[in-house]
């Protein structure tokens, strides 16, 4: 079999939610023609793969995380043909497609639960999840993740069945083994007509504890959301190891699979991500975004402290050192807006800031992810309104809180921080009407910035958010130090400068970055001293010495050679852009300095002040 292939390892991912992202028709909803029309777009940020956010047939309870169709396209979006046509023009221009994968629950109104619901002795009952109530009411006291309890009460059958999250989204019972078996024929289906894996949507949670006990109650809260009950549960790797074998083992091809896993733990994520296993290439964790919110209540806003939040990520690049793999991400559909959250969206600092929390990110050992918008450094959208959400959490989240009679400021308040919505406005593409977006009303405002935030006003410009991810990607490509080498934090209780280093065995980075407003002068050590700056976010940033100043939300990437390297006379003193009588690793090395100056003429600046060629190997990737 060929997933051991690596190659997912130096790759970046983009994430469309298609519904915000390109709308061909006129109805104020994005779709795949608008998609197949913006390719160019992730071209030139140079992406490698496309995850597309559900675009399966589904009644968009929760915008297609509620699948009523798993073999058909919505007729929002269009059509199998035109999925075809998207796929072999992402193909053609050397990307691949990843697909979301929603099966721990479908849509009420798919056919295996309209069966489902029909009599308690239909064939498809026990694919769902339907119990007794107790006393007269439900039969626990899990909670949905969309507010009030996880049962739904069926009149026609006189039981409750199980939903972790919208009412209109029942949970599958995976102990059927005709469920996984359908679930596998079609995943099948979708690798037979081309698509190049799949992000599997809480796959954590397919397993429940036996019994479905009541998770410990939370005062105040008569329910719970019960992770213990449905998180990494006792099947949920025997599960994942089938499928493999079921669905990918036979097959040919470079695939990459993707679990999102709410609540999981570093520990769990190594099994889930050791190779020798075989169940899935990577998760996306959720510690780092559950950071700033009590539990239980992710609109209650709490504020975060960068300490905490580099020791989360820092942790999970420690776990999964020796064997698994980290996703990196800031951004997806379900989280604010990263520049808004952990950055600083004020207009003094909000490109600074943005490209910082990029550099960052993008320097640890992982696959990156991009989310469409991120690249601009799009901002949380101003909500004031209980009319401004749209977004079935939001919705009922604020109807639960005025129901309790409790605090409406408050609950609009954290609504506008964290709800889902801000990731969710339109694309902005240009500052003409609607962004670019739609000829018509789009389904969510666009956010007014779009006058200046938009991709139009980036994509030529040399300083742009948009210049400094192409740049970091390009990076990504280059540099095999970028996806293999250790990762030692630097200054790990420092509350503003979050730096760290990269290292294999003959070469070394620096990530550093100034995550505050106010200017900082860092002692960084003499083995820095003429580094050579491979990319900054600042005009007029030179080579290291020992030490940097760096200014509000400065952030850099500096490169050196090891000892070792130097003393067998690999590097010179000669400027980096020196004539041909350099060496050829100087010579080849500098081409990639100048490659990225290209898109950022700051770093084409520090490197002609830079005087020094200490500068790593372009080693090939794998
Ligand atoms: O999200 C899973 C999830 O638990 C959260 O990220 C969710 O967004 C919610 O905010 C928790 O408070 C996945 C999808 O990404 C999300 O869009 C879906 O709504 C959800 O599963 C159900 O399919
Ligand atoms: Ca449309």
């Amino acid at each position: 079999m060929t997933r051991t292939t690596a190659w997912w390892k130096s790759a970046v991912v983009y994430q469309i939610y298609p519904r915000s992202f390109a709308d061909s028709n006129g109805d104020g909803i994005g779709d795949l023609g608008g998609i197949i029309g913006r390719l160019d777009h992730l071209r030139a940020l140079g992406v490698d793969v496309i995850w597309l956010s559900p675009i399966y047939r589904s009644p968009q309870a929760d915008n297609g995380y509620d699948i009523s169709d798993y073999r058909d396209i919505d007729p929002l979006f269009g059509t199998l043909a035109e999925f075809d046509t998207l796929l072999a023009k992402v193909h053609g221009l050397g990307m691949k497609l990843v697909m979301d994968l929603v099966v721990n629950h479908t849509s009420d109104e798919h056919a295996w639960f309209v069966e489902s619901r029909s009599s308690r002795d239909n064939p498809k009952r026990d694919w769902y999840i339907w119990r007794d109530g107790r006393g007269g009411a439900e039969p626990n006291n899990w909670g949905s993740f969309f507010s009030g309890s996880a049962w739904e009460w069926d009149q026609p059958t006189e039981q409750y069945y199980l939903h972790l999250f919208d009412r209109k989204q029942p949970d599958l019972n995976w102990e059927h083994p005709q469920v996984r078996k359908a679930v596998q024929d079609m995943m099948v289906w979708w690798l037979d007509r081309g698509v190049d894996g799949f992000r599997m949507d809480v796959i954590n949670f397919i397993s429940k504890t036996e019994g479905l006990p009541d998770a410990p109650a939370i005062p105040e809260q008569r329910f719970v959301v019960a992770f213990d009950g449905f998180a990494d549960g006792p099947h949920v790797h025997d599960y994942l190891a089938e499928l493999t074998r079921e669905v990918f083992s036979a097959r040919h091809g470079d695939f990459i699979t993707i679990g999102e896993m709410p609540g999981v733990t570093p520990a769990r994520a190594r099994l889930y991500t050791d190779p020798a296993r075989g169940e899935l290439n990577m998760v996306f964790q959720f510690e780092h975004v559950f950071i700033d919110q009590s539990r239980g209540n992710k609109f209650d806003y709490r504020g975060f402290e960068l300490v905490a939040l580099k020791k989360s990520l820092h942790r999970w690049q420690a776990a999964l050192a020796e064997t698994g793999w980290n996703s990196l991400y800031w951004n997806n559909h379900d989280q604010p807006r990263v520049v808004s959250r952990f950055g600083d969206d004020a207009p003094d600092y909000w490109a600074a800031s943005a490209k910082a929390l990029a550099t960052v990110l993008h320097g640890m050992r992982g696959t990156p992810f991009v989310y469409q918008g991120e690249e601009l450094g799009m901002t949380n959208y101003p909500f004031r309104t209980p009319q401004d959400h749209e977004d079935v959490e939001a919705v009922n989240y604020y109807e639960r809180v005025l129901e309790q009679g409790g605090d409406e400021t408050a609950a609009l308040a954290g609504l506008a921080k964290m709800s889902r919505d801000n990731a969710r406005t339109p694309m902005q593409w240009d500052a003409g009407p609607n962004a670019g977006f739609t000829t018509g009303d789009p389904w969510l405002p666009v956010n007014p910035n779009h006058s200046w935030l938009n991709a139009a006003a980036q994509l030529d410009a040399t300083d742009s958010v948009f210049a400094h991810y192409q740049a970091l990607i390009r990076l990504r490509h280059e540099l095999a130090i970028l996806v293999d080498g250790d990762f030692t934090p630097l200054m790990a209780d420092d509350p503003q400068i979050w730096a760290y280093t990269r290292t294999t065995a003959n070469a070394k980075l620096l990530v550093i970055a100034n995550c505050g407003r106010e200017p900082r002068t860092v002692d960084i050590g003499p083995e820095w001293i003429g580094a050579e700056l491979l990319l900054g976010n600042l005009p007029d940033t030179t080579g290291a010495s020992t030490a940097l100043d760096l200014a509000g939300w400065d952030a850099r990437i500096y490169s050196t050679t090891t000892p070792a390297e130097v003393s067998i006379g690999l590097t010179t003193d000669v400027k980096s852009d020196s004539g041909p009588s350099s060496r050829s690793v100087v010579s080849r090395t500098s081409a990639t300095a100048r490659g990225n100056s290209t898109d950022n003429p700051r770093a084409s600046a520090s490197s002609r002040n830079s005087r020094t060629s200490l500068v790593i190997k372009p080693v090939a990737n794998p």
